[in-house]
């Protein structure tokens, strides 16, 4: 007979926090430090199951001191804080949250989009600053519509994403690791190949170690100065340094960035950029998305728990 001692790694929503320690009386891993060690040594190997979420996850160090791991229950659809790898190689089961959360994530891209190529956040303040009284009409911008968007990553997300740019008469094209069969949009060979050919370029790839820097300097200078980038997925896909000079010096006409490399920090250069549009890693963010992965993640709890799989495996 399986334990099923619980451990929660991170905050976690109230609903899921309440229920994993009232249902299955989860203990609460120490922040700090030196707490955190001291609390593993003693009480590493009577775990088997974590439950944590996309921003925290059960890295590799944490998953050594976890010797009896059986399962991560993950909150969010990405787990790249999480050493996949690691517990694939030990048997651990890791789930996550998707298609829960497509529509909002994909919203948040249009939202990106049309904020960047119109100058929506920019002409708001423009607004608030008393221009449009004191200095006449805002600049022209950029038309959002007919324009050619590229989509490096053609999952879950972004196919939700193309099919929202349908509506706006953009011609899709995608990269993903391998051409998929149900779409008719155009393939690019490479991420460099895919911003050649098109005005927008939306980053909807999974983070993680194959991911890194999947759009590096070479990628942003093919999009060049009248291109813009999208990014909802992981700061860590964009090489954000590129970014930060291709914007400053003028080589990129914008950016719309939900994710950033080193979350919450944000590079201090682009606060002063009107042509770029920055948001606090908010693609799930609503009360209903929230409620769902909730939800998920704690159906996945349940079903480890009571036979020992999980409903929606990261590793098929
Ligand atoms: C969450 C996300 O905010 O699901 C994801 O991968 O990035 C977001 O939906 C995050 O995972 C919660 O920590």
């Amino acid at each position: 007979m399986k334990n099923n001692a619980v451990l929660q790694v991170g905050p976690l929503m109230p609903i899921v926090q309440d229920t994993i320690a009232g249902d299955y009386g989860a203990v609460r891993l120490p922040d700090s430090a030196q707490a955190r060690d001291e609390f593993l040594r003693e009480h590493g190997a009577s775990f088997d199951i974590a439950v944590t979420s996309g921003k925290f996850g059960v890295g590799t160090e944490l998953m050594r001191a976890l010797p009896n791991l059986r399962a991560v229950i993950n909150f969010g659809v990405g787990y790249d804080t999480t050493d996949a790898a690691q517990a694939l190689e030990r048997g651990i089961t890791v789930s996550n949250t998707p298609d829960v959360l497509n529509d909002c994530v994909a919203d948040t891209a249009i939202a990106l989009y049309l904020d960047v190529l119109r100058g929506i956040s920019s002409a708001d303040r423009f607004v608030r600053r008393g221009d449009w009284l004191n200095k006449g009409n805002y600049p022209l911008a950029t038309k959002a519509s007919g324009k050619r968007v590229g989509i490096l990553g053609l999952g879950r997300i972004g196919r939700v994403i193309a099919r929202r740019l349908e509506a706006f008469d953009c011609g899709i094209s995608y990269h993903s690791r391998h051409p998929v069969t149900e779409v008719s949009y155009r393939y690019a060979a490479s991420p460099q190949e895919l911003a050649a050919g098109c005005d927008v370029l939306i980053v909807a790839a999974a983070g993680g170690p194959d991911s890194e820097k999947l759009v590096d300097a070479d990628t942003i200078a093919a999009l060049g100065p009248k291109g813009y980038l999208i990014n909802i997925a992981r700061g860590s896909v964009v090489d954000e340094d590129a970014l930060v000079s291709a914007l400053l010096a003028g080589r990129l006409a914008g950016a719309g960035l939900d994710v950033f490399a080193e979350e919450p920090k944000v590079p201090e250069d682009l606060l002063a950029l009107d042509n770029v549009v920055l948001l606090p890693h908010l693609g799930s963010g609503t009360h209903e998305t929230r409620a769902a992965m909730a939800e998920l993640t704690l159906a996945n709890l349940r079903s480890f728990v009571d036979n020992g799989t999980v409903l929606t495996p990261v590793h098929a």
